[in-house]
Order: C-alpha cells, then sequence, then structure tokens
C-alpha cells in the first residue's frame, strides 16, 4: 500500500508520551497522610480498588513498573500536591523546587522528563468553587502565588533535567446554577492570569499551557475558564492552549480542532482521556476518537508541534494496568495513523477519485497491525503481545495486594 512501517516506528519512537502521576493514588498527592479527593474541583474517583500508592516512593515504583511495559520515550506528569513535605504542613503559596528534589533525582537517574501542573482544588482555600476568579482578592492573590510558584518549580525541573517542563493550569472555578455576572468572574481570571504569566520564563525550562472545560459535577452551569476564554488567551499572550478529550460536548470532535488551533498556535497540548456521558475521564482506549486524533496529527504532520498527556483517573481496576492500557491505546492509535496509506489518499483526492479515497482507508483497517505494533514493542524493550497483563499481575501479587 505504499506504506513504510519502519519510517512509521521510527517516528512513533521518537515521541514522548507524559504519564500522569495522579492515577497512580486517585488524585489524592502527599500533603496530607491518606488524602484522597473528597469532593475536589469537581473530579470525581469513584472504585476502592486495593493497592493505592500512599507514599512517594510508592509511586515512584508504580510508576517504573507501569513505564517498564509502555515504550518509551518516557516523561511523568505530576501536580503540586504530589510534592515532598517531610511531614511538614506547608501550604500551596509557600512550596518550592526543593519539595520535588526526590521527584527531579528520580527522574534524573532513570531519563524521564518532568512535566507539571499547579493544584487549584483539594483545599480549604478552594472550598467556594472559586481560586483564581474567587470574589476575595485575598484569595485570588493567594492562588496566584501558588501557580507563580509552581512555574518556577516547572522551570527547575525543566533546567535539571536538560528538557523543557511543560506547566498546564487548569482550574475548577464554576457553579452549579447560573451565576449573576459571568463577565466580572472572567476579568478576575484573566487580572489573574495576568498576574501570574507576567515574569518571562525561558522557554528552553518552561512552556506554560492553559486548559479549559465545558463542565464539571458541582459547575453545571458555569465554568469560568471555558474553551474560548482560554483559547483566545492562550493565543494573545503565546501559551499552549490544551484540549482535553473530556471536556467537550459529546458529540464535538477534539479531532476536528487540532488543524485549525494549529494555524494559530505554534503547539497544543492534549489532555489524552476518555469522556463517558458526564465523566471526562476514564481510562482511554483504542477508540474512534482517539484514532480520529492522532489521524488529524499526522495528516497535519505535526508530530513535532502537539504535547501528548494523559489524564484519567479510574479507581475501580488495577491502577498500574489502568496506565499502562491507555498509554499503550494512545500509542497505537498513533501508529495506526502513522501506518495509513497517506500518499496514495492524497492522489486519490487529488484526482477527484473519492470512491478510491474511501476504498483505501477501508482496506487500511484490516492490514496486519498487531504485528507492526509487536515488532514496536521488541525494538522498544516492553512486552508485545498480551505479556504485558501477566507482569502487570505479577506486581499485583507481589506488591500493591500486600498493600493492605
Ligand atoms: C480536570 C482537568 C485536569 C485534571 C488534572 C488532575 O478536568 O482535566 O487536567 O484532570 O489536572
Ligand atoms: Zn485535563
Amino acid at each position: 500500500m505504499g506504506v513504510d512501517t519502519d519510517a512509521a516506528l521510527a517516528a512513533l519512537a521518537r515521541l514522548p508520551l507524559s504519564i500522569h502521576c495522579w492515577q497512580g493514588d486517585d488524585v489524592g498527592g502527599f500533603e496530607r497522610a491518606g488524602a484522597t479527593l473528597d469532593g475536589g474541583g469537581g473530579l470525581a474517583v469513584t472504585g476502592n480498588y486495593p493497592g493505592r500508592a500512599r507514599t512517594p516512593d510508592e509511586l515512584r515504583a508504580d510508576l517504573d513498573r507501569a513505564l517498564s511495559l509502555i515504550p518509551g520515550p518516557h516523561r511523568v506528569n505530576l501536580h503540586a500536591m504530589y510534592g515532598e513535605f517531610g511531614g511538614k504542613a506547608v501550604d500551596r503559596d509557600a512550596i518550592s523546587p526543593e519539595h520535588f528534589a526526590g521527584w527531579i533525582a528520580w527522574a534524573k537517574a532513570k531519563k524521564y522528563g518532568l512535566d507539571f501542573n499547579a493544584t487549584c482544588f483539594s483545599h480549604p482555600e478552594a472550598a467556594d468553587g472559586f481560586t483564581l476568579a474567587n470574589a476575595d482578592p485575598k484569595i485570588r492573590a493567594f492562588w496566584v502565588e501558588h501557580v507563580r510558584r509552581c512555574r518556577t518549580i516547572g522551570a527547575a525541573m525543566g533546567r535539571e533535567l536538560g528538557s523543557a517542563c511543560v506547566h498546564n493550569l487548569w482550574i475548577p472555578d464554576g457553579s452549579k446554577d447560573h451565576p449573576a455576572d459571568r463577565f466580572q468572574r472572567r476579568a478576575w481570571l484573566k487580572e489573574s492570569l495576568d498576574a501570574i504569566y507576567a515574569d518571562r520564563q525561558d522557554a528552553k525550562l518552561l512552556v506554560d499551557a492553559i486548559e479549559g472545560k465545558l463542565f464539571g459535577i458541582g459547575s453545571e452551569a458555569f465554568v469560568v475558564g471555558s474553551h474560548e476564554f482560554y483559547l483566545a488567551y492562550a493565543l494573545q499572550h503565546g501559551l499552549l492552549p490544551t484540549l482535553d478529550l473530556g471536556h467537550y460536548h459529546p458529540t464535538e470532535s477534539v479531532a476536528d480542532k487540532i488543524s485549525a488551533v494549529l494555524q494559530f498556535s505554534p503547539k497544543v497540548l492534549l489532555h489524552l482521556s476518555r469522556g463517558v456521558r458526564w465523566d471526562s475521564d476514564h481510562v482511554v482506549v483504542l477508540n474512534d476518537e482517539i484514532r480520529a486524533v492522532m489521524e488529524e496529527v499526522v495528516r497535519a504532520r505535526a508530530l513535532d508541534r502537539v504535547v501528548l498527556a494523559l489524564d484519567y483517573f479510574d479507581a475501580s481496576l488495577n491502577r498500574v494496568g489502568a496506565w499502562v492500557t491507555g498509554a499503550r491505546a494512545v500509542q497505537q492509535g498513533l501508529l495506526l495513523a502513522l501506518l495509513e496509506p497517506g500518499a496514495r489518499i492524497r492522489e486519490c483526492e487529488a484526482a477527484g477519485d473519492m470512491f478510491g479515497r474511501l476504498a483505501l482507508l477501508e482496506t487500511a483497517k484490516t492490514m496486519p497491525f498487531g504485528a507492526v505494533w509487536d515488532r514496536h514493542c521488541e525494538l522498544q524493550g516492553v512486552p508485545a503481545g498480551q505479556d504485558w497483563i501477566a507482569a502487570i499481575r505479577t506486581y499485583e501479587r507481589e506488591i500493591l495486594s500486600r498493600r493492605g
């Protein structure tokens, strides 16, 4: 079919995937012992499957196991609440790079890149549902300080690891019912963002991204940081827009947005997730949406213009298994797109041969994709076929099931 499988594998092997730490402990973090996400910011984590990581060392061990089953190169995506505070209460407006020294040393030793996120939820100052767009200027200032510090921490990670850290900002701000004044809230958010991004960081160390959302649990009627708000802000200020696959109307295609946004933004950050009804964070599987997103990235020749990051959390099954399932699904979607007989499809289209275009796309669906994927796993030194499942079961038996 005119497909160069070696070239496809080489392209796949170059593209890092940022693995979110928060699947490993149900978005709990290490600020308080045994913390779990209790209604924080409309992020609903359901399930109580045993084996949740309770300490930084457990989380790093679980990540190591997961990453050994995922073809590289690897990045790990941290949230501010995963700092190591040595039993001390360090509030969000007081964190600094020293609290992430353990993560940085680990990433350095393992040759992982690190990405970072401010944590503007699961906190008393977020109790009324608003952070950077809070009506109280003191609370806004608290969160501005938090995010500013997070950008400094991200830049420190970028410097230490020699690879720019992507700092993504998502806030929960919104309301269950219709607010009296949407405009004022968005003006406050804009003012807060202006204060946060006023200090420029070296792009070699830190890349800033901002993430919008349509609605959340408890913010059904209004979300301050909507898609339009952040897209406009990102374009005006040279930040990356973050598109989360679970943050749009269910029939709205994120795939179709990529070629539009990339006309105006040099890069886009994709939060790879799976929306199911009202939940935006199911484990990624190789579904039509993932395939369509990856096809659009490849067809736009934009492999070096997208940042790929996982974002989901499921506490109802083996969490290491959840990581690996989603990560491999993303890479498989990407490989399928790279194996598309693109040149011939374009030829057909240019010649007005719409039947030929459709027939080639259909025929490509039954090509032996699995063999190429297995070869990729083999070349990358990770288990091919179904062998990764047994590896996860062994880890569960020996490690996870002993956590009580
Ligand atoms: C929430 C956003 C955000 C979070 C993480 C934990 O709707 O998608 O990216 O999932 O920051
Ligand atoms: Zn997200």
